[in-house]
């Protein structure tokens, strides 16, 4: 029983382990839809050198901390960042040096 137990528990964590990426793309998918309702000007970012979920924290912290910025969305799997802002406030050379401060290569996604 104990052993079964023991069991259990070892494969609980590692299918949680296995399913974390998941979990992120679904904050990604959560978050970006924040960006997408919110009202201002939107910027999309492509960043690279991110690697886990932390990284991706960092970058939204970064890009939230920017005055302005009003919503981030920030995906280290594929390293798109989109931006919701207001205009008047925060510019895209702004809210580059945030993501290049806080330790990571960015650059201007190109529309299409
Ligand atoms: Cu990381």
């Amino acid at each position: 029983m104990v052993r079964s137990l023991a069991l259990a528990a070892a494969l609980l964590f590692s299918s949680s382990a296995l399913a974390c990426p998941m979990a992120d793309a679904a904050a990604f998918t959560e978050a970006a839809a924040k960006v997408e309702q919110a009202s201002g000007a939107k910027a999309t970012f492509a960043v690279t050198g991110m690697h886990c979920g932390s990284c991706s924290d960092k970058v939204s912290k970064a890009l939230i901390a920017v005055p302005g910025v009003t919503a981030a969305a920030v995906d280290y799997q594929t390293g798109k960042v989109v931006v919701a802002y207001d205009a008047q406030k925060a510019n895209k050379a702004a809210m580059l040096e945030a993501i290049t401060k806080s330790g990571f290569k960015a650059t201007e996604a190109t529309k299409n």
